[in-house]
């Protein structure tokens, strides 16, 4: 395994929730916790609940957006950056594509980085559309208006039932389809149509990688299946391909 990732042209990483789980952040599925806990997540991260109930849904959002400032990259999303730096430096493609809405892969130092489900870092008028980066401590006033308009404003992430970004999916699946190795990283492998990328690569002829606490749907699918935390085992993978060891 550590050998095809030392030869691939291409390398497209997928991650998820778990591979922010070892900064303190919260899964999604784990995100309810505490005055939280009788919320549902899939009501909560809907355009309908924010219809219903718009101060409920921001509190949400503010909260997992002041925990996700506060919280620090792992030693996973360092590996990430040492394995782009590494394909790139010797002319390889290396993408990575995040379901996480954390921007905790920009910060490690991550560049070019495919968000398929936006983020909490920038919202957006629902009325006339104006984004701005919040960046800030807690919302002023619940819910926040628009400067420019006085509509409200929302957290720019992907609710379901909502298109993902424009030309992201298709970004990320033009790599999938053409890389030589994909790794899917602490996600549950549910959610659609991230979830798909991986049978993309696997029609694609890649070799696939996933590294999960836990086994997925997508487990049985791929070529090499680490089960352990990613801030543990990408540290590792990274360590042997810099010191030229192939045996794993
Ligand atoms: C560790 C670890 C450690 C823990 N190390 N691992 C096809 C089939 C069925 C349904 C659909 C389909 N296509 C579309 C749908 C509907 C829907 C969907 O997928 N539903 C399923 C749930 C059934 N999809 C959508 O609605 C999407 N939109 C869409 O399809 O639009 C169509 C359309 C087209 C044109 C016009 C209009 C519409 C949108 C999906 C958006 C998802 N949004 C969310 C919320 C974002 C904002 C927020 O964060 O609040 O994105 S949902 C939530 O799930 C979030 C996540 O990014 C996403 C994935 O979660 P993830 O990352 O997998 O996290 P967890 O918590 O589930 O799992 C953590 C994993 O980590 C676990 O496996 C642990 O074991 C592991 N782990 N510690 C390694 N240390
Ligand atoms: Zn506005």
């Amino acid at each position: 395994m550590i050998e095809a990732l030392d030869r691939a042209e291409s390398i497209v990483v997928m991650t998820g929730a778990g591979a922010s789980a070892e900064s303190g952040v919260p899964t999604f599925r784990d995100a309810l916790t505490g005055l939280w806990a009788k919320y549902d997540p899939m009501e909560l991260a809907t355009p309908q609940a924010f219809a219903r109930d718009a101060e409920l849904v921001t509190r949400w959002y503010d909260r997992r957006r002041v925990d996700a400032l506060a919280a620090q990259p792992n030693a996973g999303h360092e590996a990430l950056v040492r394995m782009q730096r590494r394909v790139e430096g010797r002319g390889g493609r290396f993408t990575l594509v995040t379901q996480n809405v954390d921007r905790l892969h920009q910060r490690a130092g991550s560049t070019g980085v495919i968000e398929l489900h936006g983020t909490l870092l920038r919202w957006r008028c629902v009325r006339c559309g104006e984004e701005r980066d919040e960046s800030g401590g807690a919302m002023a006033s619940l819910p926040p208006v628009c400067a420019s308009c006085g509509g409200a404003r929302r957290p720019g992430v992907v609710w379901f039932g909502e298109a993902l970004p424009e030309g992201a999916m298709e970004r990320a699946a033009i790599e999938a389809e053409r890389c030589d190795v994909f790794m899917t990283i602490g996600t549950s492998s549910v959610v659609y149509p991230a979830a798909g990328l991986v049978d993309v690569a696997i029609r694609g002829g890649a070799m696939t990688v996933e590294i999960n606490a836990e086994a997925t749907p997508a487990t049985g699918r791929v070529t090499h299946a680490l089960a352990g935390r990613s801030g543990e085992i990408l540290p590792e993978i990274v360590r042997r391909l810099e010191v030229g060891r192939h045996d794993a």
